[in-house]
């Protein structure tokens, strides 16, 4: 499997949980503002929407959208518990959990990039957003429960981000917890230094 990536974005999650399941994969960096990728071809004529993480499996077919690949991935080793399985209501809580974090925190922090954008709103509704996962994480160890899921890998990444536009983490408690015992895993920082 190829996974496209570009360091500092969301294509950190697929890797996190390449690396959680020991699976083999080959990294292609991908220039985000040229769309060429390192080895030197047009990233749209590999994901036509021009964005990363895209994974490319070993029959050609180019898999995007964060959350499909997390669920890939996962499903290639149910034995590691990535993810329940398929059809599962804790697969369809997990479904909840994935889209929320895709739609109201990384498409939401999508704004903040934009220095056009006044940020002022976009980091309350934020912020409001927050205070669900906070809820989440006063409760159990990991998004879903006592396992740690592709939804934790996800969320590390998009709230790895917050640094940038200094928004202190510590203002979620159990968050701020959660964030640091999800750097610790192995995986994590094997992502890390391979992400750049
Ligand atoms: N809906 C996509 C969004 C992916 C996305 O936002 N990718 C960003 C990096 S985090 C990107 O590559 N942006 C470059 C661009 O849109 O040109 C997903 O969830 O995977």
């Amino acid at each position: 499997m190829k996974l496209y990536y570009a360091p500092h974005t969301c294509s950190l999650s697929p890797l996190i949980v390449l690396k959680e399941l020991g699976l083999p994969h080959q990294l292609i960096k991908v220039d985000n503002q040229t769309k060429r990728t390192a080895d030197d071809r047009d990233f749209r004529d590999i994901n036509p929407k021009g964005y990363v993480a895209a994974l490319e499996l070993n029959n050609g077919e180019v898999l995007t959208e964060g959350p499909a690949i997390l669920q890939y991935l996962a499903d290639l080793k149910p034995e590691a518990g990535l993810a329940p399985a398929p059809a599962s209501w804790s697969r369809v809580r997990l479904q909840e959990m994935l889209n929320f974090i895709t739609s109201e925190i990384h498409a939401g922090m999508a704004p903040l990039f934009n220095k056009e954008l006044p940020p002022t709103y976009f980091q309350q509704r934020l912020q409001r957003r927050m205070a669900t996962l906070e809820a989440a994480l006063g409760k159990h160890a990991y998004l879903m429960g006592a396992q740690f899921t592709v939804a934790d890998a996800y969320l590390y990444t998009v709230v790895g981000w917050f640094a940038f536009f200094a928004i202190d983490l510590a203002q979620w408690p159990a968050v701020a917890a959660w964030e640091k015992r999800i750097a610790a895993r192995p995986s994590v920082q094997a992502a890390m230094q391979a992400h750049v």
